[in-house]
């Protein structure tokens, strides 16, 4: 996994080292490290901003000989992607949980996203991780778009011998979420997972939905959902539903299959959410918690 972003990161270093010994001009390592961050799936905002970072730490540096430039550089971006994924922060989902249902009430979390990011299959699996940590779980059949959504899902949750609520195709997703919240609330269970449509006639239409749930539902936490093949166009859709929706979280999917690895970075950097998980596979165990500090050593190989 992220073996490109890898790459990027130890380029510059040995670039920097390597030009510096020989006295080399060394733009061109910066512009390359930018093109190499681009080629990661790292938004160009975000590949910009840590090319800036490296230019003025070499114009810091460049008139004293004594320093080794290239160990300079890396503690530089070390130093500023550790700040971006602090400042993001890191959630507890399950310790959330427990304290909601501490004092009598569902948890309730809503999915959002684009078509085929993974949506159901996270949810399938979220629900799966919740219930190994011993809480309780209902699922909310909340597409009722899509034809199929909802058997989907119960499928899903059939294996998982968990409930689903759900109502007919057609019907309005925020009033299948309120039912969702009242059974949870009468069965008292722990937490409450809705599954949403990802496609609708235009985004914004999709995105009125989604705030019109969750005005009514009033969710303890939004996760955003995001394919991690799609690179830069999971890097403005986290944009989009940031800022017409909100979320609290982001889970990377397919990450199984992601050799680049710039859409983790980039979504942290340009929402200042954290990423939770990230899925790693299709069947139901495949969901890893982020680890922000170890994706940070493997990508900076320290
Ligand atoms: N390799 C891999 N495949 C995944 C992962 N997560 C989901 N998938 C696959 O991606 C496809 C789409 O998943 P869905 O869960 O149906 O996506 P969705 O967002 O609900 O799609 P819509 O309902 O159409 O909006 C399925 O074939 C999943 O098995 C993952 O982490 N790794
Ligand atoms: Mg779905």
């Amino acid at each position: 996994m992220f073996d490109r972003l890898k790459q990027a990161f130890s380029s510059i270093t040995s670039a920097v080292r390597e030009k510096q010994l020989s006295g080399q001009d060394l733009d061109s390592a910066v512009f390359d490290f930018q093109i190499s961050l681009i080629e990661s799936d790292v938004a160009q905002s975000v590949a910009e901003a840590l090319t800036t970072e490296v230019q003025k730490t070499l114009e810091g540096t460049r008139v004293d000989r004594s320093v080794d430039m290239a160990e300079v550089v890396g503690e530089r971006l070390n130093a500023s992607l550790e700040a971006a994924f602090a400042r993001a922060g890191s959630v507890d989902i399950v310790s959330n949980v427990r304290e909601k249902a501490k004092a009598g009430e569902p948890y309730v979390i809503l999915f959002l996203g684009i078509n085929g990011t993974g949506k159901t299959t996270t949810v399938a699996k979220f629900a799966n991780f919740l219930k190994k940590n011993g809480l309780s779980v209902v699922c909310a059949a909340g597409d009722t778009h899509r034809p199929g959504a909802i058997e989907q899902l119960s499928e899903h949750a059939e294996r998982l011998s968990l409930k689903v609520v759900s109502q007919r195709y057609g019907a309005d997703p925020a009033a299948v979420g309120r039912d969702g919240v009242l059974y949870a609330k009468a069965h008292h269970v722990d937490c409450l997972l809705i599954d949403t449509a990802g496609r609708m006639q235009t985004n914004q239409n999709l995105m009125e939905e989604m705030s019109k749930i969750a005005r009514v539902v009033r969710p303890d936490f939004r996760i955003f959902v995001a394919d991690a093949l799609t690179g830069n166009d999971a890097v403005s859709q986290a944009a989009l539903f940031n800022q017409h929706v909100g979320f609290d979280g982001a889970i990377l999917t397919k990450a199984d299959a992601d050799v680049r690895g710039g859409a983790a970075l980039s979504i942290v950097y340009t929402t200042g959410k954290p990423v939770l998980f990230l899925g790693v596979g299709q069947g139901y165990d495949d969901l890893s918690p982020f680890d922000a500090k170890a994706f940070l050593g493997s990508i900076t190989a320290r």
